[in-house]
């Protein structure tokens, strides 16, 4: 494929399991850029980040520039983008075990800092590129051949830790619903600050136990009330199949974002270049 091309498909072999969710999330975030690009958007204004993990693969499966990042850190290499370029729509890809592990930090301060760019979690509560070990969003109980005798901790609720971050955009959807997906992450990446998106998917291999909570998801109306969204991150605790899941737009709000309050930044955003263009 040529360089310059601005189709979104790649050539490249296609090495997640068939019928693996990942596919439905490719859709998706397919689906949000190319009804971006019926706006005006320019197919050279996406940039994407990844970690390492069977989510990060959709690096190869979205032909737009960016990054293959490191374990945990596809958030400071997209902030990076940011910085280099405000004008950019960067997505940072990531899963469950990347972003709530090792990439904790860099989670809490992207949503501290406001910069402009979407995160993407994968949220198939395991780490599955290596064989299924518990991640921070794991529930009570699951047993893997790291963790004989289950896991003994609480989950983390990365919703409650959204907004207790600060997070000016926050959503949930799930990974088999392709269309909500990609309506979702299309206001993410039109939301100005930092956005995310948790998306709910099952791994077929690995923590099969937890899969299949379609029938407690209910969509939402987009939300822009505090008090409200912290009632709908406490419906559910991550920790089995009790309790109701909301999906979609969990809160919304319009900070300054760091290319608003940095003068450098601005004056790059106002006039729509990059600091290669200065
Ligand atoms: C710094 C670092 N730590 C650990 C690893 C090993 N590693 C590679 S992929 C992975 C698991 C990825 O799990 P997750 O982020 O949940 O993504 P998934 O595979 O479930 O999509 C781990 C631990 C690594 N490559 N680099
Ligand atoms: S191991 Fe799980 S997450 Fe990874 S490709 Fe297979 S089904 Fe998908």
């Amino acid at each position: 494929m040529s360089l310059f091309s601005k189709k979104l498909d790649t050539d490249y072999e296609m090495t997640w399991c068939p019928g693996c969710p990942n596919h439905m999330i490719l859709a998706g975030v397919k689906q949000a850029i190319k009804s971006l690009k019926k706006q005006k958007y320019k197919h050279e204004s996406f940039a994407l980040t990844t970690d390492v993990g069977c989510s990060s693969k959709i690096f190869d499966y979205i032909n737009i520039n960016g990054l293959y990042g490191l374990h945990g850190r596809a958030i400071p290499a997209a902030l990076g983008l940011t910085l280099g370029n405000p004008n950019l729509n960067v997505m940072a890809f990531m899963g469950d075990g990347g972003a709530y592990s090792e990439g904790i930090s860099h989670f809490i301060h992207a949503a501290r800092f406001n910069s402009n760019m979407t995160i993407i979690v994968h949220d198939n509560q395991s780490f599955s590129l290596t064989t299924g070990q518990c991640t921070p969003t794991s529930q009570i109980g699951f047993k893997s051949k790291a963790e004989p005798m289950g896991e003994v901790n609480q989950p983390l609720n990365p919703v409650k830790m959204a907004i207790a971050s600060g997070m000016t955009f926050i959503a949930r959807t799930n990974a088999k619903d392709i269309a909500h997906t990609a309506e979702v992450i299309e206001k993410a990446i039109k939301h100005p600050g930092c956005s995310f998106v948790e998306i709910i998917q099952d791994c077929l291999i690995f923590n099969k136990e937890i899969n299949n909570k379609d029938k407690l998801m209910y969509k939402i109306k987009d939300n822009k009330n505090k008090a409200k969204a912290e009632l709908l991150a406490n419906q559910w605790d991550y920790n089995g199949k009790n309790g109701k899941i909301p999906i979609g737009v969990i809160y919304q709000e319009i900070l300054p974002t760091l290319q608003d309050k940095w003068p450098r930044l601005k004056e790059l955003k106002d006039k729509k270049i990059g600091w290669a263009q200065k």
